[in-house]
């Protein structure tokens, strides 16, 4: 064993002395601590390969040393963790790269709840994140921290700038940090904070505890059969579920290897497809939007009848799950993907709020169009709302788990709204209790908001039951929230936004504008104006000029209208 390892070795030992006796030899078992966070699990695979990044490998115990000593960092700040004060949120900035896994892991070993940022977002949306979640603190990594210091200073928040190359410690530095204190109470513990776009208000926060995360990942482990053997390359965004989730915390969960790219680059991937180098891809996981991409490539730069059988060979004999998720895969780019790759691309359910519920199988039929049956540990059911004076009561149209689904008689494909309950669903929106009770029928089952029928054996997702909430390249979109920041706009005196059908985006953000008397504006121009105030995938991709926006008599204006005005096709 390396020096390296031995030593973070007996930094566990110390670990484990000072919280509850544990062996080294069966280091940290997981049903002695059954939601203990991902970071517990380092140590057992010490100096395997955890991440590949833009700067190198990365061991499991390197990760572990570093978030070790930012924790410290933490602490000392913060101070040290207890089960009978709430946990601090602790923000943190950083390319995808592994310092997002350090500050993710250091801010879990410090008790408190990670909140990732998004390097994309402007300094207003970060601003509004920093102060929903009331972090105590946040974390930049050095090319971030330029944006970060001046949002700290004005909050009044604590922030730690995070070097990218990990510090050479030398033992006796690393053997001074003291332990933290690691024998928390997890499971109920608050973990994480992802935002979320809603129809009402500003994001939400959707606090998921460790119990939570740690249902979420070990259903997908089982069900997709993740080993430490497994490689997956990451190239989606750190703030949202897939990412975090399915692709990051799923392989470290298991002591397989992450390969992960600054950014998604068709270029990149295929070549990771295509590479026989070490450590070879066999895991994919991507948004619609990617699988699109990935062929446009394919159909720009593969001509050659060799080249095509080359790629669909490797394809086939290096991969062994690719699978989509995030909004719903059209059935054209699945059968292009199959001819392309030899993959049927495993189509899966999932949402912040509640992890993934409703997959297709590894083994066995993947149907086209669906998204299977529900994971284990998820119950689902589909039901109707029957409004009374005082609450809601629901018709169950269908109900199901793992194990089989039944259809209420004469309910047979009938769609209604999908609901999910289990250990994985959330546990509140942050500070918004009404929010929270709102989201939940009145016997505890999450209201999804997605339209769902049952047939064949499977679930089907219809769309979304409100047109306001928008997909576009796998984000959630608040057209509400748009229509906010346009409104803003010196030059706007109306707007709706609506969600124009896309091949390759799913649906695109279109702006329908009345202008104030006099004003001329370019779609060019709202883009620069928006990307101060807005994600870039939240800014409009087109913009349509009118003189009225059209409202009924009460004000409101029927999208579906819009759309088929505009979008008739
Ligand atoms: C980028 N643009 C978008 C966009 N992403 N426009 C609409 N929707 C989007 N999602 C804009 C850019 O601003 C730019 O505009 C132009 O499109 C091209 O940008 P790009 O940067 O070249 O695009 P690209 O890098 O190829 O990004 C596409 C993408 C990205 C698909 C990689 O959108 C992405 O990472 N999506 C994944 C989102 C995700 O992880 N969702 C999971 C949510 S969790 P201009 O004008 O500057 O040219 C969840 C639960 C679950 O849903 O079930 O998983
Ligand atoms: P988010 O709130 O960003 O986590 O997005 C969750 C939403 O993505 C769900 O409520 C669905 O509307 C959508 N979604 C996720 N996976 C699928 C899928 N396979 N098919 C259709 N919609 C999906």
């Amino acid at each position: 064993m390396a020096g390296g390892c031995r030593l973070l070795l007996s930094t566990v030992r110390l670990h484990c002395l000072r919280t509850r006796s544990c062996s080294l030899h069966t280091p940290l078992p997981s049903q002695a601590l059954p939601c203990a966070p991902v970071f517990y699990k380092a140590p057992t695979y010490g100096n395997r390969t955890a991440l590949v990044d833009q700067h190198g490998p990365h061991s499991y115990q390197d990760l572990y040393l570093r978030s070790f000593a930012l924790s410290k960092e933490i602490t000392r700040l913060l101070g040290s963790p207890r089960n009978d004060v709430p946990p601090e949120r602790v923000s943190f900035l950083c390319p995808n790269d592994s310092t997002y896994v350090v500050c993710q892991w250091a801010a879990w070993m410090s008790g408190a709840i990670a909140v990732p940022l998004f390097i994309s977002h402007p300094p207003l949306e970060l601003e509004y994140v920093l102060k929903d979640s009331q972090s105590a603190l946040v974390v930049a990594e050095t090319k971030c921290t330029d944006v970060i210091a001046p949002l700290a200073e004005k909050l009044g928040i604590a922030n730690i700038t995070l070097p990218n190359s990990p510090q050479n410690r030398t033992t006796e530095q690393i053997m001074q940090l003291e332990a933290n204190h690691f024998d928390l109470d997890w499971n109920d513990r608050g973990a994480m904070i992802i935002y979320t776009s809603g129809t009402t208000g500003r994001p939400k926060g959707v606090l998921s505890t460790h119990q939570n995360l740690s249902a979420m990942v070990t259903a997908l482990v089982d069900e997709w059969s993740w080993t430490k053997s497994d490689c997956i390359l990451h190239v989606l965004p750190l703030h949202h579920v897939h990412g975090v989730v399915n692709k990051l915390l799923c392989p470290l969960w298991v002591g397989a290897t992450c390969v992960m790219l600054p950014e998604f680059s068709p270029k990149k991937v295929w070549e990771h497809f295509l590479s026989t180098d070490s450590p070879s891809i066999n895991v994919f996981m991507a948004v619609p939007t990617i699988y699109s991409k990935l062929i446009d490539y394919y159909e720009s730069h593969f001509t050659k009848p060799g080249v095509k059988d080359f790629v669909k060979a490797m394809c086939q004999q290096k991969i062994r799950l690719m699978v989509s998720g995030s909004s719903a895969l059209p059935v054209p780019i699945l059968e292009r993907w199959r001819e392309i790759t030899g993959h049927t691309l495993l189509e899966r359910y999932g949402m912040t709020e509640i992890g993934m519920a409703l997959t297709n199988p590894l083994h066995g039929p993947r149907v086209p169009g669906s998204v299977g049956n529900p994971l284990p540990g998820v119950d689902v059911r589909i039901a109707t709302e029957i409004p009374q004076k005082e609450g809601s009561s629901y018709t169950v149209l269908a109900q199901g788990n793992v194990t089989s689904t039944e259809v209420s008689p004469g309910f047979e494909e009938r769609d209604g709204e999908l609901q999910v309950r289990g250990p994985a669903v959330f546990r509140e929106y942050w500070n918004k209790p009404q929010e929270t009770r709102e989201a939940f029928t009145p016997d505890g089952w999450f209201r999804t908001g997605d339209t769902a029928v049952y047939k064949d054996n499977s679930y089907w997702i219809l769309g979304r039951t409100s047109v306001d909430i928008i997909k576009s390249g796998g984000y959630k979109i608040s057209a509400l929230e748009v229509e906010r920041h346009l409104l803003a706009h010196p030059s706007i005196a109306d707007v709706a936004v609506i969600g124009a059908p896309d091949a390759t985006w799913g649906q695109r953000v279109s702006a329908i504008v009345k202008l104030r008397d006099g004003h001329t504006l370019t779609l060019k121009k709202l883009k620069e104006w928006g990307r101060a105030v807005m994600a870039p995938y939240c800014i409009p991709a087109e913009l349509i000029r009118v003189e009225e926006i059209p409202r009924n008599q009460m004000g409101k204006i029927n999208k579906k209208k819009l759309l088929s005005l505009f979008y008739p096709q």
